[in-house]
């Protein structure tokens, strides 16, 4: 996606608050011995962890860029979210307030409560049965497959008690994806529920696992969460209800948590691109936990008394970074939605900051653009003067969501920013940092670099850009939180990150910096597309099509959405004997979805005779997406018949006048 919309590099916001007020030029000066330092820096932080046993070395880049942060080092993430408050006075404290989905806005709703105390010992017992009935150790690999309900962190937690390593699947895919994922991944054991809750509908999770563990011949065992007490079929030998399992474990069992490396892995996340199949990110657990820790401080500023509430889904990094791991090691009060935004009615989430009281809220400029359209009367309703502090993340926001909702939620007077990260980073890179040093807020930027990341806007020699020139972002040193590797495909890992711009990490995102050093990511720089802030690979969209009996060819790309950002569309060459007709288009989007997910809704299906390609026979999707975003063609010279080109523009033009697709240049 490219940014659309004019980006106000001088307008200038202060947040009322200007404790921590900082100039712009100072915060230079402090980031710049942070960078200068960085390891004793993130050191410093990594301090304020708990660690079984100290690091005998910061950072061993001795096999560059497998880096390998605290090494010597043994902690617990588990023991760090839960023992550390259990003995505190927190344990009496609010965990998590989850608030399910409800079928009427005015009806009873489902709200539930857990003290630290309460989430201790639900994942010791999870952990006690995890480790004696299903033998799970340091080294076995869980699968989670769940919707948003507080079992969700529990598990994480709990094989990370174990120092066991987990992936997670998000809910909205299908079978064929979750099967991949699982296998790529080794699982041995897969965590899923009866079903999930979404817009009144019920995504059927178990039936959908039953299917997926066809495929995925390492699946041993199902354990299964009743949320909604739909029928389900159940094959004794290998599945079994949480429930049952757990009942008969005493209430105050105790599992130690495992004294894991470092340097051992976390978790495994998946990410999609263009190419090959997903790329399992894999996470260490101490500089993972060393950047969630700063993060949690600077960027969202938590106190004990404030109410905490991240939109995401924990299916996606944002979830497990800043629902799991980053809220609950710093003991706060956090707040899980199972739901949809504005489902039943538009002011669903503002009802929930009014009755929760929510200080801090972090969502993303889709939902935001979704509120704008549903209209601020909605927000009106209720009592938003709880928020203290805003952010967004997942995608650029347009300046005039963001000024929508500074202005109706953020009462124009507190700060709000968009967060830069993704899957690989861990957690937040780019970013203002209200909670240690404010500087102005501009709309729709990212702000500096945090205090740490040695963040850069290079040119194609790898050069940086000057001010205002459009570039490539890349992040100059290693820092906590940086994958160990892909798994399975260390070469892969190099290739992809490290190989463009030698030494650095490529984050194939277009960015460019103002001139007071301010960043502003324009979107990716390769064809991930991001539907409203989850990122899809076109590889997926595309793979799926190609499988269907009728389709020779696809090329998948993004058109502008006004409220998702982006959405995708695909370009489909038919196999001979096929042609176009309405129920075959029909087909092919219930096809996508069915192999991809829900999550993976084509907007538009084109039947087309020719696609742009190489001489080669390589699709030349750039050349599609310039097509449909009305941009130049740029350089074709290696296009092999100019009419496809044509052709592409043709039927999407055609069908734009139908029904009215937006098309809009770029700035
Ligand atoms: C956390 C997450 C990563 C991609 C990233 C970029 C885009 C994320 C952004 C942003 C502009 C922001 N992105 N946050 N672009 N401003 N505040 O989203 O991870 O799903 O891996 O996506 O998302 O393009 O490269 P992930």
């Amino acid at each position: 996606m490219s940014v659309n919309w004019t980006l106000p590099f001088d307008e200038k916001i202060l947040p009322e608050d200007k404790r921590n007020l900082l100039p712009i030029g100072d915060y230079h000066k402090v980031h710049k011995t942070s960078v200068a330092n960085y390891q004793q820096f993130w050191a410093g932080v990594a301090q304020e962890l708990e660690w079984y046993k100290p690091w005998n070395r910061i950072l061993d880049d001795s096999n560059p860029p497998f880096y390998k942060w605290f090494p010597g080092g043994e902690l617990n993430a588990s023991q760090l979210c839960l023992d550390r408050h259990y003995n505190t006075w927190r344990r009496n404290k609010i965990a998590i307030i989850w608030e399910g989905e409800p079928v009427d806005n005015d009806g009873p709703r489902k709200v539930r409560k857990l003290t630290y105390g309460d989430l201790y010992h639900e994942v010791n017992r999870i952990a006690h049965v995890l480790r004696e009935t299903y033998g799970i150790r340091k080294g076995d690999t869980i699968g989670l497959y769940l919707p948003m309900i507080p079992e969700f962190p529990m598990m994480m937690l709990a094989a990370a008690r174990l120092g066991a390593c987990f992936t997670v699947i998000f809910s909205g895919f299908s079978a064929d994806s979750l099967a991949e994922r699982l296998v790529d991944a080794d699982a041995k054991l897969l965590i899923t529920a009866d079903a999930g809750l979404r817009r009144g509908n019920m995504i059927k999770l178990k039936e959908i696992a039953d299917k997926a563990v066809e495929n995925a011949p390492c699946m041993e065992k199902i354990i299964v969460v009743k949320h909604v007490g739909n029928d389900i079929a159940m094959n004794h030998d290998r599945d079994a209800f949480l429930h049952d399992i757990t009942r008969n474990v005493p209430h105050n069992v105790y599992v130690e948590p495992e004294k894991v490396a470092s340097e051992d892995p976390l978790y495994i996340l998946h990410t999609s691109g263009t190419t090959g199949r997903p790329k399992g990110q894999v996470h260490d657990v101490g500089g993972y936990l060393t950047l969630l820790h700063a993060t949690m401080r600077w960027v969202f500023d938590v106190k004990d008394n404030d109410v905490y509430w991240c939109t995401a889904d924990i299916g996606w990094v944002t979830g497990h970074s800043y629902i799991v791991f980053g809220p609950l090691m710093e003991g706060v009060t956090s707040l899980m939605y199972e739901g949809a935004l504005d489902y039943p009615e538009p002011d669903r989430w503002v009802s929930i900051i009014e009755r929760h009281r929510v200080n801090i809220l972090y969502t993303s400029p889709t939902a935001i653009r979704s509120f704008m359209r549903n209209g601020e009367d909605w927000v009106k309703k209720h009592d938003t003067s709880t928020i203290r502090l805003m952010h967004s993340v997942g995608e650029p926001i347009n300046p005039e969501a963001f000024r929508w909702m500074l202005r109706h939620v953020g009462h124009d007077k507190v700060p709000f920013g968009s967060t830069w990260w993704m899957t690989e980073t861990g957690g937040i890179l780019v970013s203002h940092t209200p909670g240690l040093y404010m500087v102005p807020m501009k709309p729709g930027t990212n702000g500096p670099a945090i205090p740490g990341i040695d963040a850069d806007v290079v040119d194609d020699h790898g050069q940086t850009q000057k001010p205002l020139e459009r570039g490539y972002l890349v992040i100059r040193n290693p820092w906590p939180g940086m994958p160990l590797t892909i798994h399975k495909d260390p070469e892969r890992y190099k290739d992809v990150y490290w190989t463009r711009f030698p030494g650095s990490f490529y984050a194939g995102d277009y960015a460019v910096r103002d001139n007071d050093g301010y960043f502003w990511m324009l979107g990716r720089a390769d064809e991930v597309i991001k539907v409203a802030g989850h990122r899809l690979g076109t590889y997926e969209l595309e793979s799926a099509l190609i499988q269907h009996p009728a389709v020779a060819e696809a090329a998948a790309v993004a058109v502008p959405d006004e409220v998702k950002g982006e959405v995708p569309v695909a370009f489909v060459i038919l196999r001979a004997g096929h042609t176009s007709r309405p129920e075959l288009e029909k087909e092919l989007h219930q096809w996508v979805r069915e192999r991809v997910g829900p999550v993976a809704s084509l907007k538009q299906i084109f039947i087309v005779s020719k696609l742009p390609k190489t001489r080669s026979a390589k699709i030349m999707r750039r050349v599609v997406h310039a097509v449909v975003l009305g941009q130049p063609i740029g350089d074709v010279t290696t296009l092999e018949d100019e009419a496809s080109v044509e052709e592409v523009r043709r039927a999407y033009m055609e069908l734009k006048q139908e029904i009215g697709v937006q098309s809009q240049g770029s700035a």
